[in-house]
């Protein structure tokens, strides 16, 4: 699917669209995707506008260490001690279709590896 040219999840962030949120504070906001690909799948978003990962920068790295330390409170509130999965998808050939910078959280059933 193609990147979109609207960046859905800025809407997200400013409430205009609802979305199932499971976590928020200043720097980002954690809700459950549209069309999940695990029992649970959450993504996990920077409140600042990055487009894609190859647009992070020097200025980010605290944000980015937040990031990760959200999705690892939020695998374990969401019972995913046993294994879970964090994907980032980087422009369109590896499936990025929002142009907001966002961290998958899958979990709830085996993985394979590697992914498609
Ligand atoms: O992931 C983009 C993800 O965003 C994809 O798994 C669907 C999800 N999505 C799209 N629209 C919504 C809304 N409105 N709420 C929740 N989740 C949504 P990517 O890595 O860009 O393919």
């Amino acid at each position: 699917m193609a990147m979109m040219t609207d960046n859905l999840f800025l809407k997200i962030i400013n409430k205009q669209i609802p979305a199932k949120i499971v976590y928020e504070d200043d720097l980002c906001l954690a809700f459950h995707d549209i069309g999940p690909k695990a029992p649970v799948h959450v993504l996990i978003i920077p409140k600042k506008e990055i487009p894609t990962h190859a647009d992070i920068a020097e200025d980010d790295k605290l944000l980015l260490g937040h990031l990760h330390v959200v999705a690892a409170k939020l695998a374990t509130q969401l019972g995913l001690s046993d294994g879970y999965r964090l994907v980032i998808n980087c422009n369109e050939r590896a499936g990025q279709t929002v142009p907001h910078l966002h961290m998958h959280l899958l979990g709830g059933r085996d993985m394979t590896w590697p992914p498609g």
